[in-house]
């Protein structure tokens, strides 16, 4: 049972378009949604991932924001489950991954996703900017990264560092909702793991391998020792199963 279930998935996923990093991206992005961690994605959990969203930002149930963040995920789970085998009223992660094989091929930004999808990343900007200045700061990254995403926190002052330098290309920037935008759909997109939209959720390993890569790409003033830079990131305590391949995403869930 257990031999067939594994060459089901296997024959689903060797048909998928998505590249094997986009399938771990989107499987963290599974893993955000799933509030219970059944391993589904049912409208039950929109009631866990808002009370995560309300324990994070301490808005009030009946606040505006709380109500606005309520409506575009409302909308979000209720189209996801128009999209689940007919009779049922949830989404396993094959499904999932079949429908973003669906909807990102051709996408180049955000615009061309569907409404429904474009709202997403607006709104985790508004859950990220405590302090509502139209901006992410780095103590607001390192909040969300703690408190909603679960990254250690012995981590995440130079993971934090390292991401706000790459989004924000070394403080030129402001990372303002245009360029979260930027990033969300870097993150959708983007099949190699180079571009800053892998810090949407800021939990990757093999930091050395994707380091390695970008120096082969175009040597950066920031990245000269692939090691040390490796090292100094001090995320690479929790090793994946699979060590050979290129890139594995860390699946933190927040306590
Ligand atoms: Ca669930
Ligand atoms: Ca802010």
């Amino acid at each position: 049972m257990l031999v067939k279930f594994i060459l089901q998935k296997n024959t689903v996923m060797s048909a998928l378009k998505l590249s094997p990093f986009q399938q771990e991206k989107l499987q963290y992005y599974f893993n955000f949604f799933d509030s219970d961690g059944n391993g589904q994605l049912e409208l039950s959990d929109l009631d866990g991932f808002m009370k995560k969203v309300l324990d994070f930002t301490g808005w009030d149930v009946d606040s505006q924001c709380a109500r606005e963040c309520h409506e575009v995920h409302e909308c979000f789970f209720h189209t996801l489950m128009e999209k689940a085998e007919k009779g049922s009223d949830r989404i396993n992660l094959a499904k999932w991954f079949r429908m973003w094989d669906g909807l990102i091929p051709g996408c180049m930004s955000m615009r061309n996703f569907p409404v429904w999808l474009r709202l997403l990343p607006k709104s985790l900007f508004r859950i990220i900017d405590k302090k509502g200045d139209e901006k992410i700061d780095a103590k607001e990254l390192a909040d969300f990264y703690v408190k909603f995403v679960g990254i250690p926190e012995g981590n995440v002052t130079s993971l934090v560092n390292y991401a706000m330098e790459q989004m924000t290309d070394h403080g030129k920037y402001p990372l303002t909702l245009d360029s979260y935008n930027q990033m969300f759909a870097n993150f959708l997109i983007g099949r190699t793991p180079y571009g800053p939209g892998r810090f949407i959720f800021g939990c990757f390993e093999h930091m050395v391998q994707r380091t390695e890569f970008q120096l082969i790409q175009g040597p950066s003033d920031i990245l000269q020792d692939p090691l040390s830079e490796f090292k100094r990131l001090q995320i690479a305590q929790h090793s994946p199963q699979t060590p050979n391949s290129l890139v594995k995403v860390k699946f933190f869930r927040a306590a």
